[in-house]
C-alpha cells in the first residue's frame, strides 16, 4: 500500500516535471556544399533556416561552410552527425542525399534535409527537389529570343551555357529544360555547353564565355556558383547579354547586362520544411519523403521586375511571359519524377 503509494507519487511528480519542463530549444546546422557568399541557393537555403528558427523559441541555426574540395564532405557532414548536437542538418544540392544516407547508416538517430536534391525511401531524410526543367525551359526560351534577333541585332541562332561540372540535375533537366526552351523560341538554335571544372573560378568562366561569345553566341547562362560572376562581366566587357539562375541577384551584378532570371523559391521551401520539420520532431512523416516543386506551385519562378528586362523589345516578353503563364498554369508541363 505505502509502496503504491509512494510510486503513484513519484509519477505524478515526474509527470509534471514533463509537462513543465519547456521543450528542448532545436538546433540546425546548415551544411553549406561549398561557400555561402556568392551561390544565391546557400545564401537562400541559410536565410530560409534562419526564419525557421526565428520562430521557434529558443531555436538556433550554425552555417558550417564545407568549402570546395567535395571529398572533405563526407567526413565533415559525419563528424557533425556523429556530434549529436543538431535536431536537423540541412543541406542542398544532388549530391547530398547520398552523404547524409552513408552519415545517416552510422548515426540514425540524425535527421536531414536536402533541398535541390531526390532520395525517396530513407527514414532519416526528407528531400524536394525543384522542377528545373520548367526552370530552364524559362531561360531557355529568352536564350532562343535573343538568338533569332528578336531582341534586337541579328540572328546568331546560338547561345551557350557554362556549366561548373556535370551532374545528374544538369543532365536531366537543366540543360535539356533549356534547350527546350532554346528550340521553341528559335527552332534553327544551338546549344553549346562549356564544362568549368570547379564553383569558384571566375576567371576561367570569363575565358570561356569570351570564346563562347567570340563563336557567336547570342547569351550565356551560368550554372557555375560564384564563378558565374567572370560570364557577367565577360559579357559586359563585350557588350554581350547574359541570363542568370537560382534567384534574381545577376541582375544587380551589372544593370543591364542580365537580362533574365529563372528563380527557385529556395529561402522559401527551406523555411516552411524547417519550421515543418522542427515543429514535428524526429517522427515527422515528411522523413522518407522525396517531393517534387515547381511553377504550378510557385516554387520556379521568373524575375521579370528588373529595368534590364522591362527594356527589352515588348512583343518578345509577351512571347516569353505567355510560356511562363502557361508553365504556370500546367497547360505547359514538363513532368518530373525524381533524378
Ligand atoms: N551551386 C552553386 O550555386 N554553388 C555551388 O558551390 C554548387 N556546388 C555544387 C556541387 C555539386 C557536387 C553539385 C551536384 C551541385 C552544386 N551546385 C552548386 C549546383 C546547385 O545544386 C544547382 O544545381 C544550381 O545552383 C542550379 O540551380
Amino acid at each position: 500500500m505505502r509502496k503504491a503509494l509512494v510510486c503513484s507519487v513519484g509519477m505524478a511528480i515526474a509527470a509534471l516535471c514533463a509537462f513543465a519542463a519547456p521543450p528542448r530549444a532545436p538546433k540546425v546546422c546548415v551544411f553549406v556544399p561549398g561557400v555561402e557568399s556568392g551561390s544565391p541557393g546557400y545564401e537562400q537555403m541559410a536565410a530560409g533556416a534562419r526564419k525557421a528558427a526565428a520562430e521557434i523559441p529558443g531555436a538556433s541555426v550554425k552555417v558550417v561552410e564545407a568549402g570546395y574540395n567535395q571529398s572533405e564532405w563526407l567526413g565533415k557532414l559525419s563528424a557533425i552527425a556523429a556530434s549529436g548536437e543538431f535536431d536537423l542538418i540541412v543541406s542542398s544540392n544532388p549530391a547530398l542525399p547520398e552523404l547524409c544516407a552513408q552519415a545517416a547508416d552510422s548515426f540514425p538517430k540524425q535527421r536531414f534535409f536536402v533541398s535541390d536534391a531526390w532520395l525517396p525511401g530513407n527514414p532519416a531524410i526528407h528531400t524536394v527537389l525543384y522542377n528545373q526543367l520548367e526552370q530552364g525551359y524559362m531561360v531557355g526560351y529568352l536564350a532562343g529570343l535573343a538568338s533569332s534577333g528578336k531582341l534586337g541585332g541579328a540572328a546568331s541562332h546560338k547561345a551557350g551555357i557554362i556549366v561548373a561540372q556535370r551532374y545528374p540535375s544538369f543532365d536531366k533537366l537543366i540543360e535539356p529544360g533549356f534547350l527546350k526552351g532554346l528550340k521553341a523560341a528559335d527552332p534553327a538554335a544551338g546549344l553549346e555547353t562549356r564544362v568549368l571544372g570547379n564553383w569558384y573560378d571566375a576567371t576561367k568562366a570569363a575565358e570561356l564565355a569570351n570564346g563562347l561569345f567570340d563563336a557567336g553566341a547570342a547569351v550565356i547562362l551560368p550554372i557555375a556558383g560564384g564563378a558565374g560572376q567572370g560570364v557577367v562581366s565577360a559579357a559586359k566587357a563585350k557588350g554581350r547579354r547574359a541570363l542568370w539562375f537560382d534567384d534574381d541577384s545577376g541582375y544587380r551584378l551589372s544593370p543591364g547586362t542580365v537580362i533574365g532570371c529563372a528563380v527557385m523559391r529556395q529561402d522559401r521551401l527551406v523555411y516552411e520544411r524547417v519550421r515543418a520539420l522542427l515543429q514535428a520532431g524526429s517522427g515527422s512523416p515528411l522523413y522518407g519523403k522525396a517531393e517534387v516543386v515547381g511553377a504550378k506551385d510557385g516554387y520556379v519562378d521568373f524575375a521579370g521586375k528588373d529595368p534590364a528586362y522591362a527594356a527589352l523589345p515588348a512583343p518578345a516578353r509577351a512571347a516569353l511571359e505567355a510560356e511562363i503563364a502557361r508553365l504556370k498554369s500546367g497547360a505547359l508541363a514538363f513532368p518530373v519524377s525524381g533524378l
